[in-house]
């Protein structure tokens, strides 16, 4: 049980250290100070902690559009995160990726894209390269559930049973796919059928339930690393906020999101490690370290320096050298 309490302990801090760099995310977007598109994953920071809590570092990860999450659980530093969405050259990509597009090689974090369904292709490729270079890494992708109405999908699944690929396929379900309700535009018995009728082993689990994620994960990871083959994990979450930072979600109603705010994944670990003994001075704690991480994070991306003109042309391919 002490194992279990120290475990819970670990992912709240995740947790709330993830909800925190979104929250200040917004502040900075608010004040104009982030650039380009912002999508927040408030509300579905347990699925992102509770497979990542499983990775080691050479472990790859692919993301999606709404990745701040699966990179801070992946371990890449917020600091650098929040430079890049304030499009700074300290960022973790010099600024040229901004919110869509943190990659950060160092921790195995392969990339968040703006393309629905475009990471299952990533992580499918990762493991591929991992095997034919002998390395003991897996993949990972969190893809929301647009994603299974896409090609990549079937194409990235198929492929990667028929070579028995280590690679861990996560079902978001946020319930909406942008503005749509993904209930009514998913035909059949939805992402965990298609899965298991591929041949993948497949688990659905509360994805608000942080400790399920996790068991659920820990098993299907276990499976990969034996090598038998890859697995999905079909994970429903709620997604607290809009679509983007600047939609207001006229799409369902203020009882419906009340309703799922009773379900908040960081609340209801708290309230957990409460009844396990856990003491709120020590809850408080985690909040207020998270806090003061991202205001630091905040102030010195407000203060680095932006790109030069120059930098447009470094890192990238086939553009040819200013002249
Ligand atoms: C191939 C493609 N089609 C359409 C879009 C526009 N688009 C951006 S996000 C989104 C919804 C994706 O829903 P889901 O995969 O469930 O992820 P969620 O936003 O719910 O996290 C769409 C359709 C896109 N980015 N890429």
């Amino acid at each position: 049980m002490a194992d279990r309490v120290e475990l819970g302990v670990s992912f709240l801090r995740t947790m709330v250290r993830i909800r925190e760099f979104e929250q200040h995310a917004r502040i900075g977007y608010d004040a104009g100070e982030i650039p380009g598109v912002v999508h927040l994953s408030i509300g579905q920071e347990a699925v992102a902690v509770g497979v990542c809590a499983n990775l080691a570092r050479e472990d790859y990860v692919a993301s999606t559009h709404r990745g701040h999450g699966h990179c801070v659980a992946k371990g890449a530093e917020t600091g650098a995160m929040m430079a890049e969405l304030f499009g700074k050259s300290t960022g973790t990509n010099k600024g040229k990726g901004g919110s869509m597009h943190i990659a950060d090689f160092s921790v195995g974090m392969l990339g968040a894209n703006g393309v629905v369904g475009g990471g299952i292709g990533i992580a499918v490729g990762a493991a591929q390269a991992a095997r034919l270079l002998g390395k003991k890494s897996i993949s990972v992708c969190f893809f929301g559930d647009g994603a299974v109405n896409r090609g990549p999908f079937l194409e990235g699944l198929n492929w990667s049973v028929v070579f028995k690929l280590p690679v861990l396929f996560v079902c978001e379900d946020n319930a909406f796919s942008a503005f749509t309700r993904a209930s009514s535009t998913t035909a059949g018995k939805g992402a965990s059928a298609r899965a298991e009728a591929i041949g993948l082993e497949t688990r659905s689990v509360d994805g608000n339930d942080v400790f399920a994620v996790y068991d659920a994960a820990h098993e299907l990871i276990a499976h990969i690393r034996e090598g038998r083959g890859p697995a999905f994990l079909y994970a429903p979450t709620y997604r607290l906020d809009g679509h983007t930072v600047f939609d207001k979600a006229p799409y369902r109603s203020s009882e419906e999101l009340e309703r799922k705010r009773e379900d908040d994944p960081v609340s209801d670990l708290e309230s957990r490690l409460r009844e396990w003994g856990v003491a709120q001075a020590q809850v408080d704690k985690i909040h207020v370290e998270a806090r003061e991480e991202m205001v630091r994070a905040m102030l010195s991306a407000r203060r680095a320096p932006l790109p030069t003109e120059a930098d447009a042309f470094l890192d990238v391919q086939n553009i040819g050298a200013p002249v």
